[in-house]
């Protein structure tokens, strides 16, 4: 199948993205060359996918999909008890409303924008532990998103008092660059976990890109397959929420999975409430078939070499021009650093925001800000502004959609912008909502005279 592009002139993206309040959520996708908002429910699904979709059984219990898509996950993760969700954002909303209470206390290496909202929903307080080289955009480190277990060791000891029910690992660290995890840090985790009593759940959106980056980089696991790493270190924990979105291959769909009995039969309980019966949690069918083929079509080394392959390419070429980015590229995006694009512009001015409007008006390229519009927030005791160290755009490329021309055509257009960069301004905010404010934000941009008052 193909998809026609279309090309949408200079005039009408600089007048819809300024209809859209200078938020790319709220630009229509048709109007938009090439998408790297996300890669996120956006893959190309296969051959054997859409042909698995023919044999959806829509019974209402019992469909042999969910028995399909069951087997597939005891297999990949083994984890005994699997409760199918519609996406990521619920399995964490499930997990999290029945084993967190307010007070608790969850860390991670860093928080996805959901999670962290999801625990913060439930009252309780989500703390990033990530190495400190996780939060150095220019530094060299294989295992960017390893979690700090002295970091962990600490806090664990430190918050006597209030309660840490679950530690959380992101494979591969979203927030941070799309980073991997090593195995060596999952069991140093899994290791200060088991002395403290407190179970060990992976966030394992993109798992398999994670254990690819483990086969290619962390000495030892040249020869193992990326089912075996993956097997491995899935063992070392005590479940995981997955929004299959990513690398299950399919548009919608995910799982919660877990070993702890009692803790899937409460799960179990409040899915019946709010999203499906047990067999379909919220899906069709069809949609558990392709989640079943996916989840194993993901292993595949070829397919993994060439996905992780073409994200480093666009990374390369983006280098070699001085483009500032997060190295080492890891996993499903480039990030570029808007902090060294647009050093003119200050954090509270939005600068990755900024650099977002400027890559769609300019070239028609849909991209997205993980900084101070996605995590910035008032510090509750001081009521000052606490800005993310990290102040990144992603460019995150869908699996198995574009081409290496594709590919090109972004980094000819970045490179061009980082010439023109000085004629950037920063952006205002005009309207926020109370959480998750980047989806729905409204923004304006400075004036000349706007910019330079409000950067002195
Ligand atoms: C993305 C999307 C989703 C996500 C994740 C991690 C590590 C959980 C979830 C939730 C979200 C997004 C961001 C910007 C633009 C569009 C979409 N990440 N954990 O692209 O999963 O979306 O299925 O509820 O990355 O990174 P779900």
């Amino acid at each position: 199948m193909v998809e026609p592009l279309r090309r949408v002139s200079r005039e009408e993206r600089e007048r819809l993205i300024r209809e859209a309040g200078l938020n790319i959520f709220a630009v229509p996708a048709d109007s938009i060359f090439i998408d790297l908002l996300t890669d996120s429910g956006t893959s190309a699904m296969s051959d054997d996918q859409w042909a698995g979709l023919m044999v959806g059984d829509e019974s209402y219990a019992g469909s042999r999909n969910f028995f399909h898509f069951q087997l597939a996950v005891r297999e990949i993760f083994g984890y005994q008890h699997v409760i199918p969700t519609h996406q990521g954002r619920m399995a964490e909303n499930l997990l999290f409303s029945t084993v967190l209470k307010a007070g608790d206390v969850v860390p991670n290496n860093i928080h996805f924008d959901t999670t962290r909202a999801n625990v913060e929903h439930q009252g309780a307080e989500a703390v990033d532990l990530v190495i400190d080289e996780g939060l150095d955009p220019v530094v060299e480190h294989p295992f960017k998103g390893n979690l700090d277990p002295a970091k962990l060791e600490r806090l664990l000891r430190e918050r006597g008092g209030q309660r840490v029910p679950l530690v959380m690992i992101t494979v591969t660290n979203n927030s941070g660059g799309g980073q991997p995890v090593s195995i060596a840090n999952v069991r140093a985790v899994r290791e200060v976990c088991r002395r403290h009593g407190v179970p060990l759940i992976f966030d394992a959106c993109r798992f398999a890109e994670n254990c690819w980056l483990v086969k290619t980089r962390e000495p030892g696991f040249e020869r193992r397959s990326v089912a075996e790493i993956a097997r491995e270190m899935f063992a070392l924990g005590d479940g995981c929420t997955m929004s299959a979105k990513k690398d299950g291959l399919v548009n919608i769909g995910g799982f919660v999975a877990l070993n702890n009995g009692e803790w899937a039969e409460r799960i179990t309980n409040l899915l019946i409430l709010i999203e499906g019966f047990p067999t379909y949690g919220g899906l069709a069918g069809r949609d558990l078939e392709g989640m079943a083929r996916g989840l194993h079509e993901v292993l595949n080394e070829d397919y993994l070499e060439f996905r992780i392959g073409q994200v480093a390419h666009l990374g390369e070429m983006l280098e070699l021009a001085g483009v500032p980015i997060v190295k080492p590229v890891g996993g499903h995006a480039v990030y570029l650093d808007a902090k060294r694009f647009l050093p003119h512009i200050p954090q509270a001015q939005f600068p990755g925001q900024a650099l977002v409007v400027a890559l769609y008006r300019e070239f028609g390229i849909r991209s997205v800000e993980v900084g101070s519009l996605m995590f910035a927030h008032r510090d509750p005791q001081s009521g000052e502004t606490v800005y993310p160290r990290l102040e990144l755009v992603r460019l995150a490329i869908p699996r198995r959609v574009y081409t290496t021309e594709h590919m090109r055509y972004v980094a000819e257009s970045v490179i061009q912008l980082y010439r023109d960069r000085e004629r950037l301004r920063g952006l205002r905010l005009t309207y926020e909502a109370p959480v998750l404010r980047h989806f729905t934000a409204r923004l304006a941009e400075l004036s000349a005279a706007e910019a330079a008052g409000a950067a002195r």
